[in-house]
């Protein structure tokens, strides 16, 4: 036997994670670590799912129906580590009765950090001034230099306003003064919305016609698949800006890069893609776009708490007790 306490539930975490979690998860649990860090093949997926009663995945595992079909399946439940979980086919879980939970809360701030950063650099063209004094293309200060586009007192457009979309707006409007407005099918109560200093807008039309900034933060799900597709692209302004902290595949990044291309909107951020971690070559090559390797909760606090409330979940799942972020 492995150092393994008998009895102790087994895990598969697929990637490697912040040492003081790694060090909590071998403690509670027999668990199987990725000290290499490299991403799982499906047939490796499949193997975890039949060899182990945990597993805690990461975006990078799509856990697909064909994936969780596999026989004879011993996973009870599937502990993502992030707060989406499009990655894996829930309804294909539920069939299975296998129990999914992720990661709410404790990455609120930092995503909504990253959208606000975000805005910041593609509004006053951070990414193309880096680059310019890394090149040494730097000749002096000079008034008509590198010129951007005011961030205060502009209006922001939020599609989807929950826990994250609220924490961009508390920035927006108390921080950069920022006129909110949001279209979410699912709004909050007006007090909420009223503390935010936001205006709720009936369609997402409405949203992409009057902002200058438009903010994704709605899940990603069939619903939502090119919500932002060229039809919508060709409703915003063409000085507004794009920016994406939540998923690749809310907007057609083809109509994307088509609408940048023509000059039909001002400029994009990106911190996520629609295959990652494969980018759409035209973006690479336009000064107006930034793009970050989906860093939205990427500090080591976060990071750190991310693995705890994982492990949370876990343990009270195999204490018989409900866990606190079921969303399966
Ligand atoms: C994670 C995220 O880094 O939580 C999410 O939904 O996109 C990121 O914070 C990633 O999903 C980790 O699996």
């Amino acid at each position: 036997m492995s150092a393994a306490r008998a009895g102790r539930p087994s895990l598969v975490v697929t990637r490697r994670l912040p040492a003081a979690v790694e060090q909590q998860l071998t403690r509670e649990f027999d668990a199987r670590l990725n000290p290499d860090d490299r991403a799982l093949s499906a047939a490796e997926l499949q193997a975890a799912l039949t060899s182990a009663d945990a597993l805690l995945p990461t975006v990078t595992d799509r856990l697909t129906a064909q994936v969780l079909q596999v026989e004879p399946l011993r996973t009870k439940i599937l502990a993502n580590f992030g707060v989406g979980f499009n990655h894996i086919d829930v309804a294909a879980a539920k069939a299975r009765g296998l129990v999914v939970t992720n990661t709410p809360d404790v990455l609120t701030d930092d995503t909504a950090d990253d959208a606000v950063m975000l805005m910041l650099m593609v509004a006053r063209r951070a990414g193309e001034g880096e680059r310019h004094v890394r090149a040494g293309a730097w000749t002096g200060w000079r008034p008509t230099h590198l010129l951007g586009t005011k961030v205060t007192g502009k209006t922001l457009g939020l599609i989807g306003i929950g826990r994250i979309g609220r924490a961009v707006a508390r920035r927006a409007h108390h921080g950069f003064g920022m006129h909110v407005i949001f279209h979410d099918p699912h709004p909050p109560s007006p007090e909420v919305v009223a503390e935010l200093g936001a205006e709720a807008k009936r369609t997402v039309e409405e949203v992409l016609r009057e902002a200058d900034f438009v903010s994704l933060h709605s899940p990603a799900t069939p619903e939502t698949h090119h919500l932002i597709d060229a039809s919508r692209l060709a409703l915003m302004k063409p000085s507004a800006f794009l920016i994406n902290t939540a998923r690749g595949d809310i907007v057609d990044e083809a109509a994307l890069v088509a609408a940048l291309k023509a000059g039909r909107i001002a400029g994009a951020a990106l911190d996520v893609f629609e295959r990652e971690p494969q980018v759409s070559p035209e973006l690479l090559t336009l000064e107006n776009v930034v793009l970050l390797p989906h860093l939205g909760s990427a500090t080591q606090e976060t990071r750190v708490a991310m693995g705890l409330r994982a492990l949370e979940n876990l343990k009270a799942f195999f204490s018989g007790a409900p866990p606190r972020d079921r969303v399966v």
